[in-house]
């Protein structure tokens, strides 16, 4: 028996959409899905009765940061992040890869991993595809990722296909290291920036690996959205149709909606906790940022059309005063709003898909949210 499996429910006549449902030893939940990101052990400001409370079933936290705080043997030594952080969803782990990649100074790809500073005190350090898997071990996330480079955008085809075949075999030894797969679910990455042929390179590899799920890498790194679109659309069909597919750090509302119409059954992305944070909410109107003077005096809720905990009970006028204040709970309230609006629009999508008008819905929800239709 493998951790994580994927059972495809329907898939929308209007669109292709797929709705399915994903089990792992901690529970399921229907795809698409929006995953908050926990990169510490924490959804920033959320306790995780909250997180339950707006329906999310699934987290996201980050290899490379509990690696360096607090280590991970000590999250082992609490039973695992589950118990270390009192959440007994699902999680999934990404592998540091693309962490190190971002956050990092100095590094150095070399085919046995990635030498580099850490961005805390600059100490040397060394991530290996085995690393990446002892860490996920330790750690117990429900899916872990492969540790795999993401190039930046743009990258010539000379050195994208070089690293794609890297990515491929450290996918490889990914596998061998993997010490539990009946306990977790251990990801592919594809890779291929925006080359077609590179990205059918990369997903034959790594369907030939047989993991029980594949991601989508190395999108929504700096590329036009029409860009995105267009790989998902060549990438999608080439991923088997009984695994689930995971496009990585990709949240703007627009971009779920799209990205479910190419056939993606996860997302996950810091952008509603992060907006959240400088006072910034999705609305169904679009964005609104409560900091702005002119909500000085505006007694309505963030959202007239939300039902959330907050837009049930605070006014913009007093969530903009408790973040101009620098008061913690005006940071809560907007990350609470944020996510909720993000989890229900999957609901959204998803009930969308059960009744073949995901297509009819799409073209509403970005009229009203103000995007351009295409
Ligand atoms: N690889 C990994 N994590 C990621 C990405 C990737 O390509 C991205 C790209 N958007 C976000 N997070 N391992
Ligand atoms: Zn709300």
């Amino acid at each position: 028996m493998t951790a994580v499996s994927y059972e495809l429910i329907k898939t929308c006549k209007q669109t292709g959409a797929r709705l399915g449902r994903v089990t792992t030893p901690h529970g399921s939940f229907e795809t698409p899905v929006f995953m908050p990101v926990g990169t510490l052990a924490t959804v920033k400001t959320m306790a995780p009765e909250e997180l339950k409370d707006i329906g999310a079933n699934i987290i996201l936290s980050n290899t490379y940061h509990l690696w360096l705080r607090p280590g991970e043997d000590i999250v082992e030594e609490a039973g695992g992040l589950h118990q270390f952080m009192n959440w007994d969803g699902s999680i999934l782990t990404d592998s540091g890869g693309f962490q190190v990649f971002s956050l990092s100074d100095m590094r150095e790809i070399k085919e046995e991993g990635v030498h580099f500073r850490n961005h805390i005190n600059g100490e040397k350090l060394f991530l290996s595809p085995e690393g990446a898997m002892q860490i996920q071990n330790s750690l117990g996330s429900d899916i872990m990722m492969a540790f795999d480079e993401c190039p930046p955008y743009p990258a010539s085809h000379e050195y994208m296909k070089s690293s794609v075949e890297r990515t491929s075999r450290w996918a490889e030894r990914c596998l061998e290291a993997h010490q539990k797969p009946d306990q977790q679910g251990l990801f592919g990455i594809i890779q291929g920036g925006e080359y077609e042929d590179l990205r059918k390179q990369s997903a034959r590899d790594l369907v030939s690996m047989d993991f029980p799920g594949y991601a989508i890498g190395g999108l929504s790194v700096g590329e036009p959205k029409d860009v995105m679109n267009r790989v998902l659309e060549f990438t999608s069909p080439l991923l088997p149709q009984n695994k689930p597919r995971y496009l990585m750090g990709v949240g703007s509302p627009d971009s779920l909606v799209d990205g479910a119409i190419r056939g993606v059954d996860m997302f996950d992305c810091v952008l509603p906790t992060r907006i959240a944070r400088n006072g910034t909410c999705m609305t169904s109107n679009g964005r609104v940022v409560v900091r702005n003077a002119k909500f000085a005096r505006d007694f309505t809720p963030l959202d007239e059309n939300c039902d959330c905990y907050t837009c049930r009970n605070y006014t913009k006028a007093y969530i903009r005063h408790l973040i101009k204040t620098n008061e913690t709970l005006g940071i809560r309230l907007t990350t609470y709003h944020n996510l909720y609006f993000l989890v229900k629009l999957m609901e959204n999508v998803r009930e969308a898909i059960k009744e073949d008008r995901l297509g009819d819905f799409r073209d509403q929800f970005f009229d009203q949210y103000g995007f351009n239709k295409p």
